[in-house]
């Protein structure tokens, strides 16, 4: 694909996410569009970003459950990148930076050592593991209605957004993560609930998934990098007043409330 189209696509998408403002997928402009065009476009809107002085914190996995890739209709998970600018401190989730979001609960590891790929597996990435943390990623795709082939979403930065992330840092020694259950909760209401195994049998498969993705680009996983694993819930629409709590077993709550 040619460079100034990628380039504009990549500030078509970072300009609906400054103006909170849903736009028409690419793929209707740009039917061909592929998966590498995708990534293509995602790596322009990643450097706009570090060049407007954003930090990555840390990659993340997206579509990682079956739930996932049926209701978003593919059949593959995708990666994006989370910046310092999308973790929430405190328990507030401002709609009015927003354009729909919807909240999914999640696992994340933090690396003690760099993982580079290809042919990790779950248990080396096990054993890189310094502690795993309990996050409540927020998505907003860009996308009206969160309509969207593979390739549109994976240039929209895997819809990344805002994440919460929890007060309990846990080491991932002696925890079997595929069995760790979550409930996420709206107003009091159990809205969906899943185990760890719901992420392509164990988060830990995930982040190796990870690794080896980002090899075939010459890119390994840092130490240190605060890395999201994929939804063990599905993702649930979040509105102005609701009260959202993710329980963990083992690994504690998550809770804010979504503000104007
Ligand atoms: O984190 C995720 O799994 C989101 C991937 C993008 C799909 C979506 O927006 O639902
Ligand atoms: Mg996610």
């Amino acid at each position: 694909m040619d460079k100034t189209v990628i380039k504009d696509l990549a500030r078509f998408l970072v300009d609906a996410e400054v103006e909170k403002k849903e736009v028409l997928k690419l793929t209707n402009e740009h039917p061909d569009l592929t998966v590498e065009d995708g990534y293509a476009i995602q790596e322009q809107l990643v450097q706009m970003k570090l060049e407007q002085g954003y930090r990555i914190v840390g990659p993340k996995m997206g579509l990682t459950s079956q739930a996932k890739m049926k209701q978003m209709n593919v059949n593959e998970p995708i990666y994006g990148y989370i910046f310092d600018y999308m973790v929430v401190n405190g328990q507030e989730l401002s709609m009015s930076e927003l354009i729909h979001p919807k909240v999914e609960a999640e696992i994340a590891f933090i690396l003690g050592k760099d993982i580079e790929g290809p042919g990790i597996t779950g248990a080396q990435v096990l054993a890189a593991t310094e502690y795993v943390v309990p996050a409540l990623e927020i998505i907003d795709s860009r996308y009206q209605n969160f309509q969207f082939t593979l390739p549109d979403v994976i240039a929209d930065n895997a819809s990344s957004s805002r994440v919460f992330l929890g007060s309990t840092i846990k080491r991932p020694d002696n925890m079997e993560l595929d069995l760790l259950g979550v409930t996420l909760s709206i107003n009091g209401q159990i809205k969906d609930l899943g185990a760890g195994a719901a992420v392509v049998g164990h988060p830990a498969n995930s982040v190796a998934m990870l690794a080896n993705m980002l090899a075939r680009k010459g890119l390994k996983l840092k130490a240190g990098q605060i890395i999201l694993s994929g939804g063990i819930t599905g993702a649930v629409m979040l509105n102005v007043g609701d009260s959202v709590t993710g329980k963990f077993d083992g690994l504690g709550t998550i809770d804010f409330i979504v503000k104007e």
